[in-house]
Order: structure tokens, then C-alpha cells, then sequence
């Protein structure tokens, strides 16, 4: 793995294990619902935003390795396999990808990137 992008998942999945806590918090306090589902919706953008960094990552090295070695069929199979994992992308539209998409702008997450 690239050591930016490690770092870089890590950070951010870091930042939502506090922000986890938070959301967590606001439900035992019984806080009003539609901030705590605005803060839901933040870390799924969240969860989102690391799943395109391993899909950066993975692009720069297995697949940028299996091509080199002649396993191109093998690299498109998988591929296409992993962008149902990267529901930001138009190959996947589930049912929770626009909600989740036009929740993620704006959010505490982005907020507090960068720390841990
Ligand atoms: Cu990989």
C-alpha cells in the first residue's frame, strides 16, 4: 500500500471513529432526530471518502501489477467488482447513493479533516 494513501485512510477513518462517538452520543441523549441523521449521512460520505482513496490505491498498484504481468482479463473482472464498493461513482447506484452523496457536502467530517 502507498504510504500517502494509508496515511490518508487512516486519518479519515480515525476522524470517524470520533465522529462515530458523537453520533453515538447524540442518540443515547436523544437528540433531535434530523441532526442526528445529518451527522449519519457525514459518516457515510465519510466511510465513502475512504473507500475512493483504497480504490486510488488499489488502481496504482495491484492493478498498474497485474496488467504488467498479462492479467488483464483478471484485472476487469475485479475492477468492476470493486467499483460496487465505491458508490460515488456512476457504475453504482444503489438505493442509499444519491441520499449519502448530497449529504456528504458540508459535513462535520469535512470539517475536521485532517485531524486525529
Ligand atoms: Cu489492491
Amino acid at each position: 500500500m502507498k504510504i500517502e494513501h494509508k496515511t490518508s485512510a487512516l486519518n479519515r477513518l480515525k476522524t470517524v471513529r470520533g465522529h462515530l462517538d458523537a453520533v453515538i452520543r447524540m442518540v443515547d441523549e436523544e437528540q433531535y432526530c434530523p441532526d442526528t441523521m445529518k451527522q449519519v449521512s457525514a459518516l457515510q460520505g465519510s466511510l465513502e471518502g475512504v473507500n475512493r482513496i483504497l480504490l486510488q490505491n488499489h488502481v496504482e498498484t495491484c492493478v498498474l501489477e497485474h496488467v504488467k504481468t498479462g492479467r488483464s482479463a483478471q484485472v476487469v473482472d475485479e475492477l468492476l467488482e470493486t467499483l460496487r464498493y465505491a458508490p460515488s461513482l456512476p457504475q453504482s447506484t444503489g438505493p442509499e447513493g444519491d441520499f449519502s452523496a448530497s449529504a456528504a457536502s458540508g459535513s462535520m467530517a469535512s470539517q475536521t479533516k485532517g485531524t486525529s
